[in-house]
């Protein structure tokens, strides 16, 4: 434990997972770590549900604030939802259970672009944060932490909070040392300055973070896995979806408007980022470089391979078997890749400078180019926007990608009208479902629309959406972005009421 702990004064606060939650108090707003299941505390949030559920079986009210970095795992959101624990959620979540809480209007959840909560955090629009709760690999001699798996909002968590939680896991690989790049350079505007990162490589900052050792109220010991659930082989669509982006990006190469070893890319997660990862790996690129969020399986192959040379990050979410990868060649993906607090690896000013191909997923768009990240049938939160919007507002190139059917069929990912909107028709570039692709750059809406309906909707749906827009073109009010406003989102209403949007 020495080993994980050298400094002396906080081995000395060195506490039980029960002891420490006991410092958390109804009310209290809690900053944890953890992005896309990884880095997350694994055992204080799971003995704070207990007393949550204690709490509630004695008739006493307890509920927290959580805060985090983004998704996290069951250790984590699963046990405060069903402890009925979390009065609010921010930021992005994918938990099943805080799900349906949110949809049933039990959970309070503040939706926020990835990049944007730790300076909201700063301006104080959280109000004040009690407690963090940080999951590291280590901590020196003179009291700085060698970061987990994730960064997240870590930074900001220590320097905001009044009272600090740390989880030193020895499950971390002790080699994450000296991985992250840590930018404590931020400032608030007025006085806020360029930062300095010109290549997606750069370090910056630091490889540690920073707490005040008055703060930390409890160090706890833990010694357990990330979520890291392995990935399932891409299915047809998906690699129908990736082909088509990759026929795209030879041909923007082709036209000199990309060079060959692209720019740097930003992938979403899931099946068709992976997917398109895999495809990269064939399609016979070199040299490419990732500016993006998380680390996936995917990436460590291509960085093997020579595709990618680099990629910075803030999370690095692994299967079993990409941890066991990393692990056995340490020494060759520790000089490729780096590790930043999400307000960097998601920053507006980065990613427009670098350029990046943003890649994500999205539930629906409509014809005109309209996004939905977010919400099934425009009121049910699915997952949040995540980092899509950082990237698809600032990136050279914006893709949002879907099969253009949703469940069995039923559902058309092409939509008259979008029923929620993360990312307007001005963020939007190219949409690609496996039927193809539409590029709307340079388009007018109706130019945009007749090749969303010619490229992208799925031929079951394309009669009605062409049908649609050509009733809209004779009757709509306004003919610049046509609309039967009557008519517009009954496909959802109809969803709705018949659990499909056939008629
Ligand atoms: O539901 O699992 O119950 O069957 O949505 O859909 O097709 O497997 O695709 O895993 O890429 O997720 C937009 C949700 C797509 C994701 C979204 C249902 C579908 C299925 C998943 P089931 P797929 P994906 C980087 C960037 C926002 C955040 C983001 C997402 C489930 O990409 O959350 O981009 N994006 N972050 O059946 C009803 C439709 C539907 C639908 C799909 N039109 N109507 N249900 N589904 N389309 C990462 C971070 O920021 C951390």
């Amino acid at each position: 434990m020495t080993e994980r702990i050298r400094c002396p004064a906080l081995l000395a606060r060195l506490k039980t997972a029960d002891e420490a939650a006991a410092l958390i108090g109804p009310g209290d707003t809690v900053a944890m770590s953890g992005f896309t299941g990884a880095g997350y505390p694994k055992a204080v949030p799971g003995a704070l549900a207990k007393r949550i559920e204690a709490a509630h079986a004695a008739g006493q009210p307890f509920q927290v604030r959580v805060l985090t970095g983004a998704s996290t795992a069951p250790e984590l959101d699963g046990a405060l939802a069903r402890a009925q624990g979390m009065e609010l959620r921010l930021p992005y979540q994918s938990d099943p259970t805080v799900r349906t809480q949110i949809n049933a209007g039990e959970m309070d959840y503040l939706d926020i672009h990835l990049s944007h909560v730790a300076q909201h955090a700063w301006f104080g629009f959280f109000g004040e944060i009690d407690v963090a709760v940080v999951e590291v690999a280590g901590i020196l001699e003179d009291g700085r932490l060698v970061p987990s798996s994730s960064v997240g909002n870590n930074k900001t968590w220590l320097e905001q909070a009044r009272r600090v939680v740390l989880e030193v896991n020895r499950w971390q690989p002790a080699a994450l040392e000296g991985m992250h790049d840590i930018y404590y350079g931020t400032a608030r505007p007025p006085e806020r300055k360029p930062i300095p990162l010109l290549a997606p490589g750069d370090r910056i900052g630091e490889p540690y973070l920073r707490v005040d050792p008055d703060k930390v109220v409890a160090v706890v010991d833990t010694d357990a896995p990330d979520r890291n659930s392995p990935f399932s082989p891409p299915d047809a669509d998906s690699k129908a979806i990736a082909g088509h982006l990759l026929e795209f990006l030879r041909h923007e190469v082709s036209r000199g408007r990309l060079t060959p070893n692209l720019l740097p890319l930003q992938s979403g997660v899931g099946n068709i980022a992976n997917a398109v990862l895999a495809g990269l790996a064939e399609g016979g690129f070199r040299d490419l470089s990732a500016f993006t969020e998380v680390i996936q399986d995917g990436m460590l192959g291509l960085l093997k391979s020579g595709v990618l040379k680099l990629a910075s990050a803030t999370s690095f979410s692994l299967s079993p078997a990409g941890i066991e990868e990393f692990n056995a060649h340490v020494g060759f993906y520790r000089e490729r890749i780096v590790l930043r607090p999400q307000e960097m690896s998601n920053h507006p000013e980065l990613i427009r400078r670098l350029g990046c191909i943003a890649m994500n997923g999205m539930i629906e768009a409509d014809i005109y180019g309209h996004v939905n990240s977010t919400h099934v049938a425009g009121t049910k939160i699915m997952n949040g926007i995540g980092g899509s919007g950082d990237f698809a507002r600032n990136g050279y190139l914006s893709v949002f990608m879907s099969p253009s059917t949703a469940k069995g069929g039923a559902i058309s990912s092409i939509v008259p009208m979008a029923s929620h909107v993360d990312h307007t028709e001005h963020d939007v570039m190219v949409l690609v479902t496996e039927q193809g692709l539409a590029d709307l750059r340079g388009l007018s809406p109706k130019q945009r629309a007749r090749l969303v309906i010619e490229h992208c909707a799925h031929p079951d749906f394309r009669p009605m959406l062409q049908d649609y827009f050509d009733r809209a073109c004779r009757d709509s009010a306004g003919k610049h972005t046509p609309h039967l406003l009557g008519e517009a989102l009954s496909w959802h209403d109809r969803l709705v009421r018949t659990g499909s949007m056939r008629p």
